[in-house]
């Protein structure tokens, strides 16, 4: 179908993964958690499309019945590619959620949010009763912040309001996020801008600290959440 072939070409996860062995060991391994009927919630990032891939593979070869809740439009139409049923949050809860992350700490506390959905994959984890977190050694690091900036979704309007008010906070620096290949911010798929922020100190009310400001929509720091990290060598 044509409007099959024109989704097709806008999906190019393929040549551009890092560490796909590892990626791929875990895909397969959430594969194998899913049970007949369940309903999942899906982040983003590519280790979840590997997963949705191996997901597929089971709907295909084991009619598998499965419903999946999906983070980020990018991952939606990975769904409708598949073949993979979709729902969403209005409809019903997620049996469970598996997601990627950039930073796992050894408290299991959370930097998301390189892809931009940081919103909506916390809407997501925060609505599941259970979460799996996937990730390669290379996201493994003894402090937040140490690889990776805060990304902070902020109203437009609302930017440098926010910014002055992250930067009193102890953000050492903080940059609007540029979209890749083109002029301009990144825009959210709910309208808004991101705000990467880099802080030395990532303390446990940090997340909430930035949350209560004003024209922020949602930070990428998931400090306390009861998830379960599943980690590929
Ligand atoms: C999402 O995908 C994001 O929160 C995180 O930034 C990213 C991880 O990507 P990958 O699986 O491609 O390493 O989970």
């Amino acid at each position: 179908m044509k409007w099959e072939s024109s989704l097709m070409e806008h999906l190019q996860w393929s040549d551009t993964i890092t560490n796909r062995e590892s990626k791929e060991r875990l895909a397969r391994m959430i594969a194998m958690r899913v049970q007949e009927g369940e309903v999942i919630g899906a982040g983003s990032g590519s280790t979840v499309y590997l997963a949705l891939l191996a997901i597929a593979e089971r709907i295909r070869t084991e009619n598998l019945h499965v419903t999946v809740i999906p983070a980020s439009m990018e991952i939606s139409m990975e769904c409708v590619r598949l073949g993979i049923p979709q729902t969403t949050l209005w409809m019903c809860r997620p049996d469970w959620t598996f997601d990627g992350a950039d930073e796992v700490d050894p408290d299991r506390n959370l930097i998301k949010g390189r892809g931009g959905a940081l919103f909506k994959e916390k809407l997501l984890i925060s609505s599941s009763n259970r979460t799996f977190i996937l990730v390669d050694e290379s996201k493994q690091v003894s402090f937040l912040g140490s690889r990776f900036p805060v990304p902070v979704e902020v109203f437009p309007m609302a930017l440098p309001y926010v910014e002055r008010e992250i930067r009193a906070m102890g953000a050492s620096r903080t940059q609007l996020r540029p979209a890749k290949g083109k002029d301009g911010p990144v825009i959210t798929e709910s309208g808004n801008l991101i705000l990467d922020a880099w802080f030395s100190n990532i303390h446990s009310s940090l997340e909430k600290e930035i949350k209560s400001v004003t024209g922020v929509i949602e930070n990428g720091l998931f400090m306390g959440y009861d998830v379960e990290v599943m980690v590929a060598k």
